[in-house]
């Protein structure tokens, strides 16, 4: 049975793959920072053959720890700070985890296989958010980096180390370039599930409001569960490689607004304000991928457009609510 681990399991791509590896008959090891960890229960209701072990990506010997528990066949590194807007905030926290995090692992498992890197097939989670202000549209592997945020930079360094480690010392390591990737998991902040979720309270006449920064921001949005595969895909290549994976289409936020309302049969801009404090100190205006490398080597498409997003998210948060008023939370 091959061994995978994940850290970041707790996140929203974290549980996507936890159960996609457990589906295809992996061991799944997860780090986790601590026990205290609200997510830890779900992680284990869905994947109840999952095993948690504590290590955190600002820690060295804890990641040896984990790594000596695990032997893992396959790591995926999913863990970071992912919060852009937030890295403006605490730029010095952001570099150190989803930067000097990924550098962490890559000398943790140097340091664990003894030098015999490609004994282990590493993915690391780097980001559109690399390419941040380029001028070249739609972004591929090859198109110059200009991140526009700590966080973006912070995946440079990361997405960097790991092509060195890969060239240094023959590590078996692949990055995917994902762009914006959204789910009914996604976390309450980023501005899609911060809609949906408002949309559904607003329905049921829960919120008044929905306060927004920049609406004319445009993303590559697609569906996390189609892009866990993506991952595992490259890591059964026989050689590693760095790929964007992407759906190709480019919507605003404003463009996400209208959907998302006139889904339940509202006008947005009956319930939306800008409150500036949403703006951020550098915006990346618009983002949009090329994932053909993806589709040739890999055999990987995206299947969900854009208006099926909005609708299964909107649909999962008003279950949600409908769930948590029934049980009386
Ligand atoms: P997410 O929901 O924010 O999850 C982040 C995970 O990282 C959480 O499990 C979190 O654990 C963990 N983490 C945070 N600090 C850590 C630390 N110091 N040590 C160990 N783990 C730590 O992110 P996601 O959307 O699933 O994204 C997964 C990865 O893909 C991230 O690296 C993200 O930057 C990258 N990415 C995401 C997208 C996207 O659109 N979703 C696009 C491109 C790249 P806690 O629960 O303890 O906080
Ligand atoms: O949802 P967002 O916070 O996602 P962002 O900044 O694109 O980052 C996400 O995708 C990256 C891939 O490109 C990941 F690497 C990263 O980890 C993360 O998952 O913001 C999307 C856009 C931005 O332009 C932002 O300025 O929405 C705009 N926006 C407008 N009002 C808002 C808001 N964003 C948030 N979070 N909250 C708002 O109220």
């Amino acid at each position: 049975m091959p061994r995978a681990l994940i850290t970041g399991i707790t996140g929203q791509d974290g549980l996507y793959l936890a159960e996609f590896l457990s589906e295809k008959g992996y061991e799944v090891f997860g780090m986790v920072r601590g026990q205290q960890n609200p997510k830890i229960p779900i992680v284990e209701e869905l994947i109840p053959s999952v095993q948690l072990l504590e290590g955190d990506l600002r820690d060295l010997s804890s990641m040896l720890g984990v790594l000596e528990v695990a032997q893992p066949d396959e790591i995926y590194n999913l863990g970071a700070m992912s919060f852009v807007g937030l890295s403006f905030r605490q730029p010095e926290l952001t570099g150190d985890i989803t930067g000097m995090g990924v550098l962490r692992i890559l000398e943790a498992v140097r340091i664990h296989t003894q030098g015999q890197m490609e004994r282990v097939r590493f993915y690391q989670a780097s980001s559109s958010e690399m390419f941040g202000a380029t001028s070249e549209s739609p972004q591929h592997e090859t198109t110059q980096f200009h991140p526009r945020s700590p966080y973006g930079v912070a995946k440079v360094f990361g997405h960097y180390m790991t092509q060195n480690y890969r060239e240094s010392y023959n590590a078996w390591a692949c990055s995917g370039i994902l762009f914006n990737h959204e789910s009914p998991r996604r976390g309450e902040t980023f501005v899609t599930r911060k809609i949906t979720r408002a949309v559904a309270r607003i329905q049921a006449g829960l919120q008044a409001k929905l306060y927004l920064g920049n609406l004319d921001a445009k993303r590559d949005w697609g569906y996390a569960k189609e892009y866990v595969e993506a991952m595992w895909l490259m890591l059964q290549q026989p050689e590693p490689g760095d790929y964007v994976i992407a759906t190709g289409e480019s919507h605003s936020v404003r463009e996400f607004l209208e959907e998302a309302f006139a889904h339940v049969g509202l006008d947005w801009e009956q319930y939306v304000e800008i409150d500036p404090k949403y703006y951020r100190p550098a915006e990346v205006d618009q983002l949009v991928g090329d994932a053909s490398k993806a589709k040739a080597v890999l055999g990987w498409t995206p299947n969900t457009r854009f208006k099926d997003l909005v609708r299964l998210m909107v649909d999962a948060d008003q279950a949600e609510l409908i769930a948590r008023r029934q049980g009386g939370a």
